[in-house]
């Protein structure tokens, strides 16, 4: 077709594929990570995981939904790394998930064994790929594959604190009965049981909640949002959640990729801002094109810091466990 031959030399040396997105670990967070940033058209898809015809079946399956949906970009399924190699950004979900009664630091040598491993493989093909780590106990697993990688820390990330105030916007949203979208929250700290949110900057149309609720009402908000994950666990008994953790993925995924330069909350690796040095733990950042591209540091008081101060030791104590 006449139409389509404008693809000259100088044109085609232009050409530039879709940004590759590799997946790592194609379970149910892996999974639903592919399905969403396809949704997006944020670019093409490697889906990796260890249990031979799983990636595969589900890149396929979600390939299938292609015409459906709209999308075009390419999805391959893979239980090695080679279909990895270039990619912008790598999402690594591959580990354990908590059962009922387990911590997320139940989860620290297996996955600390696999995320090593993971990281490994990757760097080897991908070298400028920003990673996102999601395997749990999620702070010292991004410190684990920052070290592991030797990659400046601005391209390893942890995602924990957008899906924490996910939780907390939605509670919220609920009790005053508003749409999530007006609704902002601020979460800092580890992503464990001492996970800080932060009431004063969390707001609805711009109102801080502390002008909307009354404390002890905020104080079981943030309570259920600290409990969020483990609420889930005790429903589905067999795993853990998915949908709003690859959700929070793939928004970092989309900031970086569209060098939004978007606000959000991250595990980021601190060298002395909020007082801690040489370790990740969440904040708020500025996610871009080249990562983490600046941690804003905002004034806590002084229940807030020593909330901080005390998150921040429970994930050096994982830390120090995988002598990093
Ligand atoms: O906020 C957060 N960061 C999190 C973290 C929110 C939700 C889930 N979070 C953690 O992510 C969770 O505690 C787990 O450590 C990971 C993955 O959770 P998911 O729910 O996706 O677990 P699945 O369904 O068990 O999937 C894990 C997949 C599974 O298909 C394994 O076969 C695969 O990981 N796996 C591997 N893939 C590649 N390479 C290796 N070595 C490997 N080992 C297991």
């Amino acid at each position: 077709m006449a139409a389509l031959q404008v693809g000259k030399a100088e044109i085609l040396s232009e050409y530039r594929p879709r940004p590759k997105i590799s997946v790592i670990g194609a379970g149910n967070v892996g999974a639903s990570v592919a399905q969403y940033t396809v949704e997006k058209e944020l670019g093409d898809v490697v889906l990796v995981d260890v249990v031979e015809g799983i990636p595969q079946g589900k890149a396929l399956d979600l390939a299938q939904a292609g015409p459906v949906h709209g999308y075009d970009s390419s999805l391959i399924g893979s239980n090695g790394y080679d279909e990895t190699a270039d990619s912008d950004i790598v999402v690594i979900t591959a580990g354990l998930a908590r059962k009922p009664g387990m911590t997320r630091d139940d989860l620290l040598f297996k996955n600390a064994e696999i995320v090593g491993s993971v990281v490994e493989q990757v760097v080897k093909r991908s070298r400028n790929a920003i990673l996102i780590l999601v395997t749990n106990p999620l702070d010292a697993m991004v410190q684990l594959a920052w070290k592991k990688s030797g990659f400046p820390a601005e391209r390893v990330i942890g995602m924990a604190g957008v899906l924490d105030s996910a939780r907390f916007r939605t509670f919220i949203a609920r009790e005053l009965d508003v749409s999530v979208e007006n609704v902002t929250a601020f979460v800092l700290g580890g992503h464990g049981d001492s996970m800080v949110p932060l009431p004063r900057y969390s707001t609805v149309a711009g109102i801080p909640i502390t002008d909307l609720l009354p404390a002890d009402k905020i104080q079981s908000l943030v309570t259920r949002t600290a409990n969020g994950g483990a609420e889930i666990v005790a429903f589905l008994k067999s795993g853990s959640a998915y949908y709003a953790p690859a959700a929070s993925a793939v928004e970092m995924v989309e900031a970086i990729l569209k060098d939004k330069k978007k606000i959000l909350p991250c595990a980021a690796y601190l060298s002395g801002q909020y007082g801690t040095k040489g370790l990740y733990v969440g904040v708020p950042v500025k996610l871009g094109r080249r990562g983490v591209e600046q941690i804003i540091e905002i004034k806590l008081q002084k229940d807030e810091q020593a909330a901080f101060d005390k998150s921040a030791a429970a994930v050096r104590e994982l830390v120090d466990k995988l002598k990093l």
